[in-house]
């Protein structure tokens, strides 16, 4: 390894345990001082190449936390962070109290994020994790596949119901402001945002109107009691999510490595690969030829959410794609909504694109790019053999790292690092770049 690149490794590894809680990592320094779901999943995969038992610990500490029905929820309360330090908090969700799934001697949040789990548990068995390993994760995986292909699918689409901006991960993107748009917001109990204390520029984080509603779609769940069934006969968030669903298509394939080396029998293995026929036949039904890619579907209206964003390459991450269709996506890759905008700063691709109304370059997920982000297209260019383009990005994520160091997100243009600086998954996807064997 250069020195230059050892010196970033080492920097990478510090960011790590300086948010490290002792088995788990917070997701950022001061901002989200909790367990994050995916962020865990990706913290993970770094970690892996520093120690596999560590690696794992980060995945059982969410294990510990997954609901009666299968859920890894999206965050797990850190029993330690003062009051008022992240808003909404555990007694917001009050989720022990409203129901049976959520377990008892931890607290969490009610809601999910994408299922990169699988995936993590695969690195890790790649970087020297054994059968054992294996075959400890695997029923936990499977519950929480399960979970999100009956409870998130009852329809069998192949396509993930979520509930929540903050369930896809990508918050405040456009992708959910016509559904969003729609929501009355009514009598929402008073609360004081935590973010804006610690990142200053309110211009980075979701509006004050954004805020409300995610505070109210809590409610709704709360009212709800977390139960699927009843959430999904009367609520206005209801969106199949396309990004959400491609990374599951990908963690099935994980999910069946990961049962083969623990000598699952073949039922089982037969389940998984249904799962993964259903979820490519949902994102080819979600496929319109003039977005090059796949849209979200409004399950309230049944309309495609026609916006430009980096979802659209939904299918590349998922995997398996025909010719054509492999075409276009890399045509949009290379196109104005993808690498090709000439006032990008590098080549890696906005959240947004620069082309759709929705998009400000500061704004959290209406522009910024995301080297986390980078990495998962990283990770799918290369694993479906897409070597050049998997390099070049590598390259161009990890010179944005060079200049800014492990921001959470980062101005499109100017390269500003913008949000959280120091953010864990960030920091864990430079160590997979730099471990990368073909580096
Ligand atoms: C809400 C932790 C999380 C990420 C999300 C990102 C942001 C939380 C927030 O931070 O969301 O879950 O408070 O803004 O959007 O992807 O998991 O890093």
């Amino acid at each position: 390894m250069a020195e230059a690149d050892s010196a970033l490794w080492a920097r990478a590894v510090e960011v790590l345990r300086e948010n490290d809680l002792g088995g788990w990592t917070k997701a950022a320094p001061s901002l989200y001082p909790h367990q994050w779901s995916w962020d865990s999943a990706f913290i993970a995969i770094g970690l892996a190449h520093l120690s596999v038992e560590r690696a794992a610990d980060e995945l059982r500490s969410l294990f510990r936390a997954q609901w009666a029905t299968g859920m890894i929820p999206h965050i797990v309360f850190n029993p330690n962070v003062p009051p008022g330090a992240y808003f909404p908090d555990a007694a917001r969700w009050n989720c022990q109290a409203l129901t049976d799934a959520a377990p008892r001697d931890v607290a969490t949040s009610g809601i999910c994020q994408p299922p990169v789990h699988a995936i993590a548990a695969w690195r890790i068995v790649e970087a020297g994790g054994d059968a054992a390993w294996a075959k400890e994760c695997f029923p936990r995986l499977v519950a929480w596949h399960r979970y999100l292909l009956t409870a998130r699918d009852p329809e069998r689409s192949g396509l993930v119901t979520i509930y929540h901006p903050w369930e896809s991960g990508m918050d405040n993107s456009p992708r959910w402001d016509a559904v969003m748009d729609r929501i009355v917001v009514g009598d929402l109990p008073p609360y004081e945002r935590a973010d804006l204390k610690h990142v200053a520029d309110p211009s980075q984080r979701p509006t004050a109107a954004e805020y409300d509603r995610y505070l109210w779609l809590v409610e709704w769940l709360k009212r709800a009691h977390y139960d699927d069934a009843v959430v999904q006969r009367d609520y206005p968030f209801l969106v199949k999510d396309v990004f959400f669903s491609a990374i599951l298509v990908a963690a099935n394939a994980a999910l069946t490595a990961l049962g083969q080396m623990a000598g699952v029998g073949e039922d089982e293995l037969a389940e998984i690969d249904e799962w993964t026929t259903r979820g490519r036949a949902g994102l080819t039904s979600a496929w319109r030829d003039n977005a090059q890619g796949a849209l979200d579907i409004d399950v309230n209206n049944g309309g495609p959410i026609d916006v430009k964003t980096m979802a659209a390459f939904a299918p590349l991450i998922a995997g398996g794609l025909d010719m054509d269709r492999r075409d276009a996506q890399m045509r949009r890759w290379d196109g104005p909504d993808g690498l090709g905008d000439e006032r990008l700063r590098g080549p890696v691709p906005p959240s947004t694109s620069p082309r759709d109304p929705g998009f400000q370059p500061r704004r959290y997920w209406r522009g910024p790019t995301w080297p986390v982000m980078n990495w998962l297209f990283w990770w799918a260019l290369r694993r479906d053999g897409a070597s050049q383009a998997a390099a070049a990005l590598r390259e161009a994520g990890l010179d944005q790292v060079r200049a800014v160091g492990f921001a959470e997100y980062v101005e499109p243009f100017t390269g500003v690092p913008l949000g959280s600086l120091d953010q864990s998954w960030t920091a864990a996807v430079v160590l997979d770049w730099l471990a990368a064997a073909d580096a």
